[in-house]
């Protein structure tokens, strides 16, 4: 039997510096400004019946239910048509049907451009059996979603690669109930990202939708983490007996077991001494603990690991002990000649069987959040991951208003969905921004939020280099981190492509030199060139593979002369589609940046980053 230990029973906010509801400072302070998003936490973990499958589809190209709404079109009414009745130009019956998750451009050869709004529809099961609270979860849609159910709108949500959540419970009938969602894949210039990105924007619904039972008080999110030597747990309820509620934390095979009582607000936090024998995880060796939450006879329940991970000087220590991080970028496409968006376990888990076997213990998820079975494989597998949303380049409207409160959110989702993710070691905010200050503006209030929200992981972007022009010395080059958001970060990092894009080849490559002007850690975050797959030749003749190679070796020899990094992820493991990429012979809509094709298949570039990884 495991002891509840009272002198660590700690009620609500007396260790969170905050609460005190009695002190009106305090509680403004807790407020958040922004709208915190509401997210069942350890989804997989609940009780919840898949709505995968096929799914009815309508194309709008025109967006005319949209903009024109009227009976004959209103999809979402889900009207019977009869042939002696009114008009009604839709019948969902015959309509075509779509894999969800999915994006459509990949599941049919007519979809592969198209770009604007589809509705999907299946029927969906009435109440819960037994009276429980039930929700719709979406895990994305991109790149706007609107739900529908029996004709009501119910949830809009904008992004398309964070989750968004409602309640259903009172507005499910006996019997199917229509439910009908439109995904509008389009962008435009306040969108995150904008207009102007390198990668395919697969649209639909993407990732796989849930409905979810849950008590009438439930425990929706926790948040355990290693915070200054102990274990900090934060807890949050829902429902009518949210408030002043027994809630007990348990950390499974140490006997730990821990109580405290909600506040007003039904969230609680504790904090205990860490177990003497409790494993830390690590690349090598990923130990994770089941952790439980009870309260008001719901139980919430994990898998998570415990680390800490932070910066020192220009050093990243990982359990106290300074590492350089082997890494590689990724985008969310599976391995196939398809290349559409991962959509199950096993395609997340291969791409990340590649990056192991690269010898690589760290990831970067470039450049949005990508799905949470990534996340928890990571876990599991064993690789320290860099997660972002896509504020990325210059066109983004940091300027405007609603683009930096949909930054805020999107960051506030993926916080939220991942934070208990212990192979995330860094929130990054952004990738290849300007150094403009209505950007700084931009990008440091997002910063603001992460650090409220997730105090224990590192801060990073992916950042323009610098040519610092003091440094040049004959035939050399001095590229430099100098970007004024270095001082808000916890870890600079520099994307550069010296030998691909620009002037010189890879055999001058050693005539530049790195750093940054911060006294902060470094990462390369992206380096590379092109190869199609079987394109052999000379090292000279762009696009072949020893073209490639022949750069990632003369570029990893400079980051190891050079002594100024912490870690590189290299752009990037898979070849993904990019509309952007038009070369007739080598590209066809691919970037071929690659060090595996898109069916999988190895190219030298491959070897010659193992071999430095092994090095190491
Ligand atoms: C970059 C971007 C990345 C592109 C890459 C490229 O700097 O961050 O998204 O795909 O270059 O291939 O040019």
């Amino acid at each position: 039997m495991t002891m509840i230990d009272r002198r660590r029973l700690i009620s609500a906010g007396a260790l969170t510096g905050m609460a005190a509801a009695t002190s009106p400072m305090a509680a403004a302070q807790e407020v958040p400004p922004w709208p915190t998003p509401s997210l069942i936490g350890a989804l997989p973990n609940r009780s919840r019946v898949s709505l995968d499958g096929q799914w009815k589809l309508i194309l709008d190209p025109f967006d005319v239910s949209g903009r024109k709404p009227g009976v004959r079109r209103n999809f979402w009414e889900d009207r019977p048509t009869t042939d002696d009745g009114p008009l009604v130009e839709y019948e969902w019956t015959s309509s075509d049907e779509i894999a969800v998750p999915g994006d459509w451009n990949t599941q049919r050869p007519e979809l592969f451009h198209y770009e604007g709004p589809a509705y999907h529809r299946r029927d969906i099961e009435g109440p819960s059996p037994d009276g429980r609270r039930r929700f719709l979860v979406f895990e994305a849609v991109n790149y706007r979603g609107r739900v529908w159910l029996n004709g009501e709108a119910i949830a809009e949500h904008e992004g398309g690669f964070t989750p968004f959540e409602v309640e259903v419970t009172d507005r499910l009938r006996p019997g199917p109930n229509s439910l009908v969602v439109r995904a509008d894949s389009r962008h435009g210039p306040v969108t995150l990202p904008a207009l102007d990105f390198d990668w395919k924007n697969h649209g639909g619904i993407t990732r796989s939708v849930w409905l979810v039972d849950l008590p009438r008080t439930f425990v929706r999110d926790v948040f355990v983490r290693l915070q200054d030597r102990r274990i900090v747990v934060d807890i949050e309820l829902d429902g009518p007996e949210a408030a002043g509620a027994v809630v007990r934390f348990t950390v499974a095979n140490h006997g730990l077991a821990v109580e405290a009582m909600t506040g007003p607000d039904g969230r609680a936090r504790l904090s205990v001494a860490v177990p003497r024998r409790l494993r830390p995880w690590s690349p090598e060796t990923p130990h994770l603990h089941a952790v439980t939450v009870e309260a008001v006879g719901d139980r919430w329940s994990d898998r998570v690991g415990f680390r800490t991970i932070e910066a020192r000087g220009r050093e990243i220590l990982l359990n106290g002990r300074p590492r350089f991080l082997k890494g590689i970028a990724m985008h969310e496409e599976r391995i196939g000649a398809e290349g559409g968006r991962v959509r199950t376990e096993a395609e997340a888990r291969a791409l990340l069987a590649e990056v192991k076997a690269l010898g690589c213990d760290f990831v970067r998820l470039a450049h949005y959040p990508h799905g949470e079975a990534t996340l928890r494989l990571a876990d599991e597998m064993g690789l320290i991951v860099w997660s972002e949303i896509p504020v990325y380049w210059e066109d983004v409207a940091y300027n405007s208003s609603a683009t930096l409160g949909l930054g805020r959110r999107m960051m506030a989702e993926m916080i939220t969905r991942d934070r208990n993710r212990c192979s995330v070691g860094f929130w990054s905010v952004a990738n290849e921004t300007p150094q403009t200050p209505e950007r700084l503006v931009f990008l440091r209030s997002v910063i603001e939020d992460v650090r409220r929200l997730d105090p224990t992981r590192l801060v990073t972007a992916a950042l323009n280099k610098n040519v610092d022009v003091g440094g040049v010395r004959d035939g050399e080059t001095r590229l430099v981190v100098a970007d004024e958001l270095g001082r808000d970060l916890d870890v600079v990092a520099m994307n550069q492509y010296e030998g691909w894009y620009g002037q010189r080849t890879p055999a001058e490559i050693h005539q530049v030199t790195f750093g940054t002007t911060w006294d902060k850690p470094l990462l390369m975050s992206e380096f590379g060139a092109d190869a199609l797959h079987g394109h052999r030749g000379a090292r000279e003749s762009r696009w072949t593979e020893e073209h490639q190679a022949w750069l990632y070796e003369e570029t990893l020899k400079a980051i190891a002369a050079s002594g100024a990094f912490a870690g590189v992820t290299p752009w990037l493991l898979k070849d993904f589609r990019s509309p952007r990429r038009w070369h007739g012979r080598f590209q066809r809509g691919w970037n071929r940046k690659g060090v595996i094709d898109e069916h999988g298949r190895r190219k030298l570039s491959f070897d010659t980053l193992r071999a430095f990884n092994e090095a190491l």
